[in-house]
């Protein structure tokens, strides 16, 4: 009878997707970054980075005063790490590249031989494994002597970023052939200067965001090219970036056209300028902003343009579409004198907008958090009709909770719900190639400090080992690799 059942079921669910099998070369994977997992922030010759220090100055900008000094030790704790991901079956770990541990000085004349050497067993024991390295090099942590020099709103810093992107390729491109150049450029500058609740902790809204956009789009593209010119054409790796993408809907049939703008500012902003035919930041939005900066009495536009060579030289920098992807969000127009929230998660003062979202969209642990599965699947639509079929890979998506217990059902539904709607973008003919858990282990949550649980394994905060323990849905992700496949049950009990 037991089979009959599976069948029933199966043939049920069938008949809401097409086909519950991966194609055979669909790629999956977890990821972290340096600062939320290594800790060991001072061991050595590491610098500071802009969180090392902002997380000092600023613990009440942290829920609950913590800091990464030792996070998931995963410094220390790698071996485990490396462990979990070959038991959870990973094709790939994403994982970032801490500037400050391998290049303190934030320049190339040092590079620290503990942090080489790290790196380097970190990327062997994966391959060892069989788990293909997929590397990003800057995961917001800044060396603090860099951002002594104005950090992200100094010219120099795409040159800086091009140099460490120079010794990180030369000294891993051998193994590692992924690269992501940025994880999400619009958190880092416009969180940031925006809101001043990341670190560095500057506040210069409408003004910093914006010149923080174009240095960024600069490093990206400069670290592509030297890629490009100097390594691809021996190691024949490829290299973009991951942006952070909510996706976007309008309130009512009235918002459809603001909404596309909206898109276009957060989206387009950082995506227009690589993956466009003709380069550059979306059209509607630089004339918006330069309408308002004259409004204001300014004698020229926030946004800073770029030259025509700028343009030329930041266009095609790209491999593949890397993105994020968490919630989605409503849009409708600002009434007048209406407050606008914070950008990028409740709204934009230069569009008027506000931001918000269904009731139906049930809310997981954290603020900015409502699950919205069809919102992968629309957005990566989108993406393809925007930017053409290219080869997409889903660099983030995962479960915030805070309830850090074993039996995370609610995480298990989230990933099923996800992918299915990745199976069916690929039906809709969308070349989406892999996917990545967030995250393979609990850890420092920036903001909100361990508070928000995203982890496939739990870590004990209390054991000085960091214990790492297979939660569900652990269990749930190991066996949908296994089996390349949706058709497996939700509650498995393999050993991990
Ligand atoms: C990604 O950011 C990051 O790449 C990753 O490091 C992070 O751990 C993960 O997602 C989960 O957040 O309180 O309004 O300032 C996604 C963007 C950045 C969303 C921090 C929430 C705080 C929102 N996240 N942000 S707010």
């Amino acid at each position: 009878m037991c089979w009959l059942k599976t069948v029933v079921i199966s043939f049920m669910v069938s008949a809401v997707v097409g086909s519950r099998d991966f194609p055979p070369d669909f790629k999956f994977g977890a990821a972290t970054a340096a600062y939320q997992v290594e800790g060991a922030w001072n061991i050595s010759d590491k610098s500071a980075s802009i969180w090392d220090s902002y997380v000092r100055r600023h613990p009440e900008r942290i829920h609950d005063g913590s800091t990464g000094d030792i996070a998931c030790d995963s410094y220390n704790q790698w071996k485990k790490d490396v462990e979990i991901a070959s038991n959870l079956g990973l094709d790939f770990y994403r994982f970032s590249i801490a500037w400050t541990r391998l290049m303190p000085s934030g320049f190339p004349h040092t590079i620290s031989e503990d942090g080489k050497k790290y790196y380097n067993e970190l990327i062997d024991a994966l391959l060892e494994k069989g788990i293909e390295p997929v590397v990003t090099l800057y995961h917001w942590d800044l060396p603090q002597s860099l951002q002594d020099l104005g950090g992200w709103a100094n010219p120099l810093v795409s040159d800086w970023f091009a140099d460490y992107a120079r010794v990180v390729f030369s000294l891993y491109g051998d193994r590692v052939k992924t690269w992501i150049t940025l994880n999400e450029p619009i958190i880092f500058c416009e969180i940031v200067y925006n809101t001043a609740m990341h670190a560095p902790g500057i506040l210069s809204a409408g003004v910093g965001n914006y010149i923080c956009n174009k240095h960024a789009m600069l490093a990206h593209a400069k670290a592509w090219r030297i890629y490009d010119e100097e390594f691809r054409p021996k190691y024949n790796g490829k290299v973009s970036l991951s942006n952070q993408i909510l996706w976007l809907e309008p309130e009512n049939e009235n918002d459809v056209e603001i909404t596309e703008l909206t898109r276009q500012f957060m989206v387009g902003m950082f995506a227009h300028p690589i993956y466009s035919k003709e380069g550059g930041w979306p059209p509607v939005i630089e004339k918006i902003i330069a309408e308002k900066s004259k409004k204001e009495g300014l004698p020229k536009s926030r946004l800073p343009t770029f030259t025509q060579e700028e343009i030329d030289f930041i266009k095609g920098t790209y491999d593949f579409f890397g993105f994020n992807y968490y919630t989605s969000r409503v849009v409708k127009p600002a009434k007048e004198r209406e407050p606008i929230g914070p950008w990028p998660f409740a709204g934009a003062p230069d569009l008027d907008i506000i931001l918000s979202v269904r009731p139906e969209w049930k809310p997981a642990a954290t603020s900015w958090f409502y699950i919205y599965p069809e919102g992968l699947r629309r957005q990566l639509a989108w993406l393809k009709e925007q930017y053409g079929d290219i080869e997409i890979l889903i660099t983030e998506n995962g479960y915030a909770s805070y309830d850090g217990g074993l039996d995370d059902h609610d995480r298990v539904q989230y990933y099923k719900e996800h992918l299915e709607q990745v199976l069916l973008a690929i039906e809709d003919g969308v070349k989406v190639t892999g996917y990545t858990a967030w995250t393979l282990i609990d850890n420092f949550e920036w903001s909100d400090g361990y508070r928000s649980k995203f982890g496939l394994y739990q870590i004990d905060f209390e054991d000085p080992l960091r214990k790492r323990t297979p939660r569900a849905s652990a269990h749930y992700y190991a066996s949908v690799i296994k089996n390349h496949s949706l058709d497996v049950d939700t509650k498995i009990t393999d050993e991990l």
